[in-house]
């Protein structure tokens, strides 16, 4: 054969290839657009309720439109070439056409994705600025204490213009300090808040998928981030970071209200704050003790605790959790002192059956001991 012969159908071969790329393309384009309209017509995400949730809402909107062509123009490509350059029946000893490379070729097809990676990088960079900028207005700080398996919040003491410090993780109020503390996020409404973040034990994460933010929480160190809630409404906590076994029960609550909801719920929470710091013999506290009632501390929580019934199973309250022990059978025959120790030393005798540190080991700091005292005769009486 001679080599003029070759060349001429190599040359030939390729001209009837370059043409077989029109429908390749023609299909990568369809699919693309319809790839791109089902990207953006998927509800990602839950509700917007912060002004942070608009520009990663866009951004991902933007990561949709660019990426979703460069998947299917790599797949119609892969697939579209199996079928074109298949063997057929008689070219099974065969050897493909000896190709050297295409300079060209190689060339683009590095420089395109650098630049699309690029110009998304500052982008996104450029969105993280955005979220992350500082408010004019002073802002409120709240501290996010992650613990196996709960959220605990504190609010620096104070009015609005004082110097608002805040607690170091693990929690111990410098002198002088009275922070305020409990297991509920409150949040004013249109007002930035910067939290700052601290374990007491291993890695936790903070995320509020409804304002789109989500931080590690890491032992040792204080890791922070911004948001300003924008939507009335409460709004799940996960900690989404596998923390050990009671990761999937660290979920609470974050209650965007109203700014005059917000100071009626500090100034009650400060009111409980001091009197369980030994002020317990003033006036308004024994008024309010009175009307303490176990059950429902039991039901709901003291606004500061979590409720119990998300765990165990007690008939009365109609709760039926089953993650800790159903306590109509568990608490049958035992007295008070041993019902005190379940709740404020959950682990210092773990029930047979069950696993210890599940429970909240924090129910001796947010209930008071009234508080603990009406559990008790509560369970107490219940049971039998
Ligand atoms: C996150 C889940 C969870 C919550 C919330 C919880 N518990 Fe528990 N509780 C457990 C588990 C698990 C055990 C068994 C292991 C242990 O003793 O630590 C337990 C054990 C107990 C015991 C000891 C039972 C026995 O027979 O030894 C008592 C009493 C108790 N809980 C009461 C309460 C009360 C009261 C509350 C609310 C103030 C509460 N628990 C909230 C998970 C929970
Ligand atoms: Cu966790």
């Amino acid at each position: 054969m001679a080599p003029g012969e070759d060349t001429g159908e190599i040359r030939e071969r390729r001209q009837s290839d370059r043409a077989g790329f029109v429908p390749l393309i023609a299909l990568s384009v369809i699919a693309s657009v319809i790839g791109v309209a089902i990207g953006l017509a998927i509800d990602w995400f839950p509700t917007a309720a912060a002004t942070q949730a608009g520009p990663i809402d866009t951004l991902w909107d933007v990561l949709v439109i660019v990426s979703v062509p460069v998947f299917v123009g790599v797949t119609a490509t892969i697939l579209y070439m199996v079928w074109r350059f298949r063997m057929r029946p008689g070219q099974e000893m065969e050897d493909g056409a000896p190709i050297h490379g295409n300079t060209r070729l190689e060339v683009i097809w590095t420089i395109i994705p650098a630049l699309v990676i690029l110009g998304l990088c500052v982008y996104a960079y450029a969105v993280l600025e955005d979220i992350e900028d500082a408010p004019a207005a002073q802002e409120m700080q709240v501290g996010v204490v992650g613990q196996q398996f709960t959220w605990t919040f504190q609010y620096p003491a104070g009015s609005e213009g004082d110097e608002r410090k805040l607690v170091e993780c693990p929690g111990k109020p410098a002198e002088g300090e009275k922070p305020v503390t409990s297991n509920q996020l409150y949040l004013p409404i249109n007002e930035s808040v910067k939290f700052k973040i601290c374990s007491r034990d291993v890695l936790h994460s903070f995320w509020i998928p409804d304002f789109r933010m989500k931080i590690d929480a890491v032992p040792g160190i204080a890791t922070d981030f911004r948001v300003t809630p924008n939507k009335l409404g409460k709004y799940e906590i996960v900690c989404a970071e596998l923390c050990g076994i009671g990761h999937a029960y660290m979920r609470q609550t974050v209650h965007v209200v109203p700014r005059e909801e917000f100071d009626a719920w500090l100034e009650k929470q400060g009111d409980r704050g001091g009197s369980a710091g030994g002020g317990q013999s003033a006036g308004g506290g024994s008024g309010a003790s009175a009307a303490v009632d176990g059950k429902t501390l039991y039901t709901e929580g003291n606004g500061t605790s979590t409720a119990c019934g998300g765990c165990h199973k007690l008939a009365d309250a109609g709760t039926a959790g089953g993650v800790g022990p159903d306590l109509d059978d568990s608490l049958q025959g035992k007295d008070a002192a041993y019902i005190r120790e379940g709740i404020v030393a959950p682990d210092k005798t773990v029930l047979e059956g069950f696993q210890g540190g599940i429970m909240p080991k924090n129910y001796g700091e947010v209930l008071s001991d009234q508080e603990v005292e009406a559990l008790v005769t509560y369970l107490d009486e219940t049971v039998k």
